[in-house]
């Protein structure tokens, strides 16, 4: 498949960055069946529009993206497993090209394996999101989303479904939460998966913040590549699984004072 494409190096280097990520999500526990999925903007790979392709037929989406025309997007197929993708990447995601006015797709097809995946069931978000990150000339190229065990946990806590309290409560964990991720997490009440409404919400999280947390469902964060996107992942569920590990052990957990998170943010500049 890389062999086709002009530029592959960068197209190695994306594939690698995505099958490692789906390997730790899977391997975190935050993958369960095909939970989860993940994009990337992979058109900086091609010189120019895509050649040595056979495309799939035309598909029409519900809303315009004129930041996407003549964008590469590539996305996680939808059913796949995190555990799959990491495996055999190829016969698990799908590469589409947006064409036209923004309001149409056509999927390329991979040679190997010679039959039309479809994208995501999130695809509304993740298109949405691509949409913003371009128009924002912003760097980020890649949104992860999966179901972080103790993140989703708390989203389950009343206490913890107000924006202000959850941050406190993570930055205050660990000093890499709050120096890593100060932005902290947007927090986006239940709405149905898959939908525009969820879109919507997510892209107005996402002007002052790289990680969403989705109630009671899961988490998306957006980063330069899988793994930074991960990270910030990783930071805020650790500082989730320290607090829960206090409680369950009978404790609740002290926390950094608010004193010395504010020397953080000034000796870190966040
Ligand atoms: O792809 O996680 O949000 C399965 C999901 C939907
Ligand atoms: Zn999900």
């Amino acid at each position: 498949m890389q062999d086709l494409i002009a530029g592959s190096k960068a197209f190695v280097k994306i594939t690698d960055d995505i099958t490692e990520v789906a390997g730790l999500l899977w391997q975190k526990g935050w993958a369960e069946r095909n939970a989860g999925n993940l994009s990337y903007n992979i058109s900086h790979a091609f010189n120019s529009a895509p050649m040595g392709f056979d495309f799939g037929a035309f598909q029409q989406l519900d809303r315009k993206y004129p930041n996407l025309r003549n964008q590469a997007i590539l996305l996680t197929a939808t059913g796949s497993r995190m555990r799959d993708v990491a495996k055999a990447p190829y016969q698990n995601t799908c590469i589409i090209y947006l064409d036209g006015d923004g309001k149409k797709y056509r999927q390329l097809i991979n040679p190997e394996i010679n039959v039309e995946l479809l994208p995501t069931s999130e695809l509304p978000t993740h298109l949405a999101i691509h949409e913003m990150l371009i128009g924002e000339k912003r760097k980020e190229k890649v949104v992860v989303h999966t179901h972080p065990n103790n993140l989703l946990s708390l989203s389950h806590i009343r206490e913890f479904c107000q924006q202000d309290v959850i941050n406190n409560m993570l930055w205050g964990m660990q000093p890499e939460t709050c120096v890593f991720v100060g932005d902290g997490l947007g927090f986006v009440p239940y709405l149905m998966t898959g939908s525009e409404e969820l879109a919507g919400a997510t892209i107005k999280k996402l002007k002052n913040h790289r990680v969403v947390m989705w109630e009671k469902h899961g988490c998306l964060a957006i980063g330069e590549t899988a793994n930074d996107a991960f990270d910030l992942l990783d930071v805020l569920d650790k500082s989730a699984s320290l607090f829960l590990t206090c409680k369950s052990a009978g404790y609740n957990a002290g926390g950094i004072s608010k004193n010395d998170l504010n020397d953080l943010r000034r000796k870190f500049d966040v």
